[in-house]
Protein backbone atom coordinates (compact mmCIF):
# COMPACT_ATOMS: atom_id res chain seq x y z
CA UNK A 1 0.00 0.00 0.00
CA UNK A 2 0.88 3.88 -0.45
CA UNK A 3 2.26 5.67 2.10
CA UNK A 4 -0.80 7.95 3.19
CA UNK A 5 0.21 11.73 2.36
CA UNK A 6 -0.39 13.69 5.63
CA UNK A 7 0.08 17.56 5.94
CA UNK A 8 0.24 19.55 9.11
CA UNK A 9 0.31 23.32 9.27
CA UNK A 10 1.56 25.19 11.91
CA UNK A 11 4.48 22.26 12.17
CA UNK A 12 6.44 24.09 14.10
CA UNK A 13 4.13 25.69 16.57
CA UNK A 14 3.46 23.89 19.73
CA UNK A 15 0.49 21.50 18.90
CA UNK A 16 2.62 20.81 15.48
CA UNK A 17 5.11 19.09 18.05
CA UNK A 18 2.82 17.84 19.80
CA UNK A 19 1.67 16.03 16.99
CA UNK A 20 4.09 15.08 14.51
CA UNK A 21 5.92 12.41 16.25
CA UNK A 22 2.65 10.62 17.31
CA UNK A 23 1.43 10.94 13.76
CA UNK A 24 4.84 9.02 12.52
CA UNK A 25 4.76 6.39 15.27
CA UNK A 26 1.12 5.41 13.80
CA UNK A 27 -1.45 6.95 15.99
CA UNK A 28 -3.25 8.90 13.58
CA UNK A 29 -3.81 5.98 11.24
CA UNK A 30 -3.12 2.73 12.71
CA UNK A 31 -0.01 0.64 13.03
CA UNK A 32 -0.26 -1.08 9.27
CA UNK A 33 -0.13 2.42 7.50
CA UNK A 34 2.68 4.24 5.89
CA UNK A 35 3.08 8.05 6.41
CA UNK A 36 4.47 10.19 4.38
CA UNK A 37 4.72 13.89 6.26
CA UNK A 38 4.18 17.16 4.10
CA UNK A 39 4.79 20.43 6.92
CA UNK A 40 3.36 23.84 5.64
CA UNK A 41 4.47 26.61 7.43
CA UNK A 42 5.12 30.55 7.23
CA UNK A 43 8.72 31.54 5.90
CA UNK A 44 10.44 32.44 9.04
CA UNK A 45 8.91 29.52 10.06
CA UNK A 46 10.32 26.65 7.93
CA UNK A 47 14.08 26.79 9.96
CA UNK A 48 12.08 25.45 13.35
CA UNK A 49 10.15 23.11 11.04
CA UNK A 50 13.51 22.03 9.52
CA UNK A 51 15.03 21.25 13.18
CA UNK A 52 11.50 19.20 13.98
CA UNK A 53 12.06 16.99 11.07
CA UNK A 54 15.39 16.21 11.84
CA UNK A 55 14.12 15.17 15.52
CA UNK A 56 11.60 13.21 13.40
CA UNK A 57 14.67 11.40 11.51
CA UNK A 58 16.35 10.71 14.81
CA UNK A 59 13.22 8.75 15.73
CA UNK A 60 13.68 6.19 13.07
CA UNK A 61 10.20 5.48 13.23
CA UNK A 62 9.42 2.43 10.83
CA UNK A 63 5.84 4.00 9.49
CA UNK A 64 7.64 7.32 7.99
CA UNK A 65 8.46 7.15 4.54
CA UNK A 66 9.36 10.64 4.19
CA UNK A 67 9.01 14.34 5.46
CA UNK A 68 8.63 17.60 3.19
CA UNK A 69 8.89 20.93 4.43
CA UNK A 70 7.83 24.17 2.46
CA UNK A 71 6.35 27.74 2.59
CA UNK A 72 3.97 26.59 -0.47
CA UNK A 73 0.49 25.79 0.34
CA UNK A 74 0.36 24.05 -3.73
CA UNK A 75 3.18 21.63 -2.78
CA UNK A 76 1.94 20.87 0.63
CA UNK A 77 -1.06 20.02 -0.63
CA UNK A 78 -0.09 18.33 -3.95
CA UNK A 79 -1.74 14.67 -3.57
CA UNK A 80 -2.69 14.84 0.23
CA UNK A 81 -4.85 12.36 2.07
CA UNK A 82 -5.42 14.24 5.48
CA UNK A 83 -4.75 17.88 5.99
CA UNK A 84 -4.64 18.97 9.41
CA UNK A 85 -4.86 22.86 9.19
CA UNK A 86 -3.47 23.87 12.61
CA UNK A 87 -1.63 27.01 11.84
CA UNK A 88 -3.90 29.90 12.37
CA UNK A 89 -3.79 33.79 13.27
CA UNK A 90 -4.39 34.54 16.91
CA UNK A 91 -6.28 36.82 18.24
CA UNK A 92 -3.77 39.59 19.08
CA UNK A 93 -4.74 42.05 21.88
CA UNK A 94 -7.31 45.03 20.61
CA UNK A 95 -7.90 42.77 17.53
CA UNK A 96 -11.91 43.30 16.41
CA UNK A 97 -13.60 40.55 15.50
CA UNK A 98 -13.48 41.74 11.95
CA UNK A 99 -10.03 42.09 11.66
CA UNK A 100 -9.63 38.45 13.02
CA UNK A 101 -11.53 36.67 10.54
CA UNK A 102 -10.10 38.53 7.75
CA UNK A 103 -6.80 37.56 8.89
CA UNK A 104 -7.53 33.80 9.20
CA UNK A 105 -9.21 34.70 5.52
CA UNK A 106 -5.93 35.36 4.36
CA UNK A 107 -4.60 32.16 5.26
CA UNK A 108 -7.47 29.14 5.09
CA UNK A 109 -8.58 30.73 1.46
CA UNK A 110 -5.63 29.93 -0.12
CA UNK A 111 -5.15 26.93 1.66
CA UNK A 112 -8.64 25.73 0.60
CA UNK A 113 -7.34 26.85 -3.40
CA UNK A 114 -4.36 24.51 -3.21
CA UNK A 115 -6.30 21.51 -1.44
CA UNK A 116 -8.63 21.88 -4.21
CA UNK A 117 -5.77 22.44 -7.15
CA UNK A 118 -3.99 18.78 -5.51
CA UNK A 119 -5.71 17.01 -2.96
CA UNK A 120 -5.74 13.22 -3.37
CA UNK A 121 -9.84 11.96 -4.54
CA UNK A 122 -10.13 10.70 -0.77
CA UNK A 123 -8.99 13.77 0.87
CA UNK A 124 -10.20 14.82 4.69
CA UNK A 125 -9.81 17.89 6.48
CA UNK A 126 -9.37 18.54 10.04
CA UNK A 127 -9.27 22.40 10.91
CA UNK A 128 -7.73 22.94 14.30
CA UNK A 129 -6.45 26.66 14.01
CA UNK A 130 -9.38 29.15 15.74
CA UNK A 131 -11.74 29.80 15.13
CA UNK A 132 -12.03 27.26 13.45
CA UNK A 133 -15.39 25.63 12.46
CA UNK A 134 -15.33 28.88 10.31
CA UNK A 135 -12.18 28.88 9.07
CA UNK A 136 -13.34 25.23 7.76
CA UNK A 137 -16.42 27.13 5.97
CA UNK A 138 -13.19 29.55 4.28
CA UNK A 139 -11.30 27.20 3.27
CA UNK A 140 -14.63 24.46 1.87
CA UNK A 141 -15.76 27.42 0.33
CA UNK A 142 -12.42 27.54 -1.55
CA UNK A 143 -12.34 24.27 -2.70
CA UNK A 144 -15.60 23.77 -4.89
CA UNK A 145 -14.16 20.58 -6.38
CA UNK A 146 -14.12 18.18 -3.68
CA UNK A 147 -16.97 16.66 -1.73
CA UNK A 148 -18.41 19.48 1.03
CA UNK A 149 -18.16 16.86 3.37
CA UNK A 150 -14.80 16.19 3.59
CA UNK A 151 -14.33 19.74 5.21
CA UNK A 152 -14.72 18.98 9.17
CA UNK A 153 -13.09 21.15 12.42
CA UNK A 154 -12.34 19.91 15.51
CA UNK A 155 -14.54 19.39 18.80
CA UNK A 156 -12.93 16.53 19.88
CA UNK A 157 -10.50 17.70 22.36
CA UNK A 158 -14.03 19.38 23.89
CA UNK A 159 -15.58 16.42 23.67
CA UNK A 160 -12.46 14.37 25.60
CA UNK A 161 -12.73 17.49 28.38
CA UNK A 162 -16.42 17.07 29.12
CA UNK A 163 -15.66 13.11 29.35
CA UNK A 164 -13.19 13.16 31.90
CA UNK A 165 -15.32 16.01 33.37
CA UNK A 166 -17.91 13.68 34.23
CA UNK A 167 -16.18 10.52 35.01
CA UNK A 168 -14.45 12.56 37.87
CA UNK A 169 -17.46 13.94 39.17
CA UNK A 170 -19.00 10.22 38.81
CA UNK A 171 -15.80 9.17 40.35
CA UNK A 172 -16.37 6.17 37.09
CA UNK A 173 -13.38 5.01 34.67
CA UNK A 174 -14.14 7.29 31.40
CA UNK A 175 -14.40 4.21 29.64
CA UNK A 176 -17.53 3.83 31.52
CA UNK A 177 -19.22 7.10 29.63
CA UNK A 178 -20.79 7.17 26.23
CA UNK A 179 -22.77 9.08 23.63
CA UNK A 180 -20.93 12.25 24.64
CA UNK A 181 -22.29 14.65 22.42
CA UNK A 182 -20.48 17.93 21.81
CA UNK A 183 -23.28 20.68 20.36
CA UNK A 184 -22.21 23.55 18.08
CA UNK A 185 -19.57 25.93 17.47
CA UNK A 186 -15.88 25.28 19.18
CA UNK A 187 -16.21 28.15 21.45
CA UNK A 188 -17.82 29.13 24.68
CA UNK A 189 -21.13 28.75 23.20
CA UNK A 190 -20.27 25.10 22.77
CA UNK A 191 -22.97 22.62 24.69
CA UNK A 192 -21.98 19.10 26.23
CA UNK A 193 -24.60 17.19 26.05
CA UNK A 194 -25.18 14.74 29.08
CA UNK A 195 -28.88 14.11 28.71
CA UNK A 196 -28.24 11.46 25.93
CA UNK A 197 -25.07 10.55 27.21
CA UNK A 198 -24.51 6.90 29.23
CA UNK A 199 -22.70 6.12 32.15
CA UNK A 200 -21.97 2.28 32.55
CA UNK A 201 -25.48 2.38 30.24
CA UNK A 202 -27.38 4.26 32.50
CA UNK A 203 -28.46 8.04 31.50
CA UNK A 204 -25.92 10.44 32.67
CA UNK A 205 -28.13 13.49 33.11
CA UNK A 206 -29.96 11.12 35.44
CA UNK A 207 -26.79 9.50 37.01
CA UNK A 208 -25.67 13.16 37.65
CA UNK A 209 -29.18 14.47 39.57
CA UNK A 210 -27.69 17.79 40.07
CA UNK A 211 -28.90 20.27 37.30
CA UNK A 212 -27.51 23.03 39.55
CA UNK A 213 -23.80 21.11 38.73
CA UNK A 214 -24.44 20.64 34.93
CA UNK A 215 -25.46 23.94 34.31
CA UNK A 216 -23.04 25.87 36.53
CA UNK A 217 -20.22 24.30 37.04
CA UNK A 218 -19.95 21.09 34.34
CA UNK A 219 -21.10 22.99 31.09
CA UNK A 220 -18.76 26.59 32.12
CA UNK A 221 -15.90 24.22 32.73
CA UNK A 222 -15.19 22.22 29.74
CA UNK A 223 -16.31 25.35 27.65
CA UNK A 224 -13.63 27.26 29.94
CA UNK A 225 -11.03 24.50 29.85
CA UNK A 226 -8.77 25.94 27.34
CA UNK A 227 -8.57 29.88 29.22
CA UNK A 228 -8.14 27.51 32.38
CA UNK A 229 -4.84 25.68 31.29
CA UNK A 230 -3.59 28.85 29.57
CA UNK A 231 -3.90 30.27 32.94
CA UNK A 232 -2.13 27.09 34.73
CA UNK A 233 0.30 26.08 32.46
CA UNK A 234 1.31 29.63 30.36
CA UNK A 235 0.69 28.53 27.23
CA UNK A 236 -2.60 26.86 25.58
CA UNK A 237 -3.57 23.32 25.27
CA UNK A 238 -0.93 21.00 23.06
CA UNK A 239 -0.34 17.68 23.47
CA UNK A 240 -3.97 17.39 24.52
CA UNK A 241 -5.46 19.50 21.31
CA UNK A 242 -3.08 17.09 19.38
CA UNK A 243 -4.33 13.73 20.88
CA UNK A 244 -7.79 14.79 19.95
CA UNK A 245 -6.82 15.57 16.33
CA UNK A 246 -5.49 12.32 16.20
CA UNK A 247 -8.47 10.49 17.82
CA UNK A 248 -10.68 12.21 15.21
CA UNK A 249 -8.61 11.62 12.14
CA UNK A 250 -8.61 8.11 13.86
CA UNK A 251 -12.36 7.60 14.38
CA UNK A 252 -13.33 9.08 10.77
CA UNK A 253 -11.00 6.49 8.85
CA UNK A 254 -11.12 3.49 10.99
CA UNK A 255 -14.54 4.27 12.67
CA UNK A 256 -16.20 4.77 15.77
CA UNK A 257 -16.63 1.66 18.70
CA UNK A 258 -20.05 -0.12 18.14
CA UNK A 259 -22.30 1.47 20.71
CA UNK A 260 -20.84 4.55 21.21
CA UNK A 261 -20.50 8.01 18.91
CA UNK A 262 -18.23 10.74 19.13
CA UNK A 263 -18.37 14.99 18.07
CA UNK A 264 -17.23 15.91 14.94
CA UNK A 265 -17.84 19.93 13.31
CA UNK A 266 -19.29 19.28 10.11
CA UNK A 267 -21.36 20.83 7.34
CA UNK A 268 -24.91 20.52 8.57
CA UNK A 269 -27.72 18.54 6.49
CA UNK A 270 -29.79 20.58 8.29
CA UNK A 271 -30.17 18.12 11.27
CA UNK A 272 -31.49 18.97 14.91
CA UNK A 273 -32.84 22.70 13.13
CA UNK A 274 -29.18 23.46 12.42
CA UNK A 275 -29.24 25.50 8.96
CA UNK A 276 -27.64 23.74 6.27
CA UNK A 277 -24.10 24.79 5.34
CA UNK A 278 -23.03 25.93 8.46
CA UNK A 279 -19.88 23.65 10.44
CA UNK A 280 -21.31 22.96 13.67
CA UNK A 281 -20.67 19.90 16.03
CA UNK A 282 -23.27 17.03 15.88
CA UNK A 283 -22.81 13.22 17.29
CA UNK A 284 -21.33 11.61 14.76
CA UNK A 285 -20.83 7.60 13.90
CA UNK A 286 -17.85 6.42 11.63
CA UNK A 287 -18.06 3.50 9.47
CA UNK A 288 -16.20 2.44 6.17
CA UNK A 289 -14.65 5.85 6.11
CA UNK A 290 -17.69 8.02 6.48
CA UNK A 291 -19.69 10.05 8.92
CA UNK A 292 -23.40 9.99 9.63
CA UNK A 293 -24.91 12.61 12.15
CA UNK A 294 -26.54 9.82 14.98
CA UNK A 295 -30.62 10.71 14.11
CA UNK A 296 -33.73 10.43 16.46
CA UNK A 297 -31.85 12.13 19.81
CA UNK A 298 -34.41 13.92 22.08
CA UNK A 299 -33.83 17.53 22.64
CA UNK A 300 -34.83 18.70 25.53
CA UNK A 301 -36.10 22.27 26.48
CA UNK A 302 -32.59 22.52 28.53
CA UNK A 303 -30.40 21.37 25.28
CA UNK A 304 -32.49 23.36 22.35
CA UNK A 305 -31.59 26.51 24.21
CA UNK A 306 -27.99 26.00 24.28
CA UNK A 307 -27.68 24.14 21.00
CA UNK A 308 -29.72 27.46 19.10
CA UNK A 309 -27.41 29.71 21.00
CA UNK A 310 -24.14 28.39 19.80
CA UNK A 311 -25.23 27.93 16.13
CA UNK A 312 -26.99 31.77 16.17
CA UNK A 313 -23.09 32.56 16.83
CA UNK A 314 -22.13 29.98 13.91
CA UNK A 315 -24.47 31.80 12.01
CA UNK A 316 -23.07 35.19 13.00
CA UNK A 317 -19.29 34.41 11.97
CA UNK A 318 -20.72 33.28 8.82
CA UNK A 319 -22.26 36.11 8.16
CA UNK A 320 -19.51 37.97 8.70
CA UNK A 321 -16.93 36.23 6.72
CA UNK A 322 -19.53 36.73 4.01
CA UNK A 323 -19.70 40.33 4.09
CA UNK A 324 -15.82 40.74 3.83
CA UNK A 325 -16.23 38.54 0.97
CA UNK A 326 -14.34 35.40 1.79
CA UNK A 327 -17.10 32.93 1.51
P1 LIG B 1 1.37 28.19 17.78
O1 LIG B 1 1.32 29.67 17.70
O2 LIG B 1 2.32 27.51 18.70
O3 LIG B 1 1.68 27.62 16.30
C1 LIG B 1 1.00 28.05 15.18
C2 LIG B 1 1.94 27.84 14.00
O4 LIG B 1 1.22 28.12 12.81
C3 LIG B 1 3.16 28.75 14.01
O5 LIG B 1 4.33 27.98 13.91
C4 LIG B 1 2.94 29.66 12.80
O6 LIG B 1 4.17 30.00 12.16
C5 LIG B 1 2.09 28.73 11.92
N1 LIG B 1 1.34 29.42 10.86
C6 LIG B 1 0.75 30.64 10.91
N2 LIG B 1 0.21 30.94 9.72
C7 LIG B 1 0.47 29.88 8.90
C8 LIG B 1 0.18 29.63 7.55
N3 LIG B 1 -0.46 30.51 6.78
N4 LIG B 1 0.59 28.45 7.02
C9 LIG B 1 1.26 27.57 7.77
N5 LIG B 1 1.57 27.77 9.07
C10 LIG B 1 1.18 28.92 9.62
O7 LIG B 1 -0.12 27.71 18.04
P2 LIG B 1 -0.65 26.31 18.59
O8 LIG B 1 -0.66 26.34 20.06
O9 LIG B 1 0.07 25.22 17.90
O10 LIG B 1 -2.17 26.38 18.14
C11 LIG B 1 -2.56 26.34 16.79
C12 LIG B 1 -4.02 26.67 16.62
O11 LIG B 1 -4.85 25.72 17.28
C13 LIG B 1 -4.43 28.02 17.21
O12 LIG B 1 -5.26 28.68 16.25
C14 LIG B 1 -5.26 27.64 18.42
O13 LIG B 1 -6.20 28.63 18.73
C15 LIG B 1 -5.90 26.38 17.95
N6 LIG B 1 -6.47 25.48 18.97
C16 LIG B 1 -7.61 24.82 18.66
C17 LIG B 1 -8.20 23.91 19.51
C18 LIG B 1 -9.46 23.18 19.14
O14 LIG B 1 -9.97 22.46 20.00
N7 LIG B 1 -10.04 23.33 17.96
C19 LIG B 1 -7.60 23.65 20.85
C20 LIG B 1 -6.17 24.04 20.96
C21 LIG B 1 -5.77 25.29 20.24
O15 LIG B 1 -6.06 26.38 21.05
Amino acid sequence: MAPVNVTVTGAAGQIGYALLFRIASGHLLGPDTQVNLRLLEIPQAVKAAEGTAMELDDCAFPLLSGIEITDDAKKAFDGVNVALLVGARPRAKGMERGDLLEANGGIFKPQGEAINAGAADDVRVLVVGNPANTNALIAQAHAPDVPRERFTAMTRLDHNRAISQLAAKLSVPVTEIKKLTIWGNHSATQYPDLFNAEVGGRNAAEAVNDEAWLADTFIPTVAKRGAAIIEARGASSAASAANAALNHIHDWVNGTPEGDWTSMAIPSDGSYGVPEGLISSFPVVCKDGKYEIVQGLEINEFSRARIDASVAELAEERDAVKGLGLI
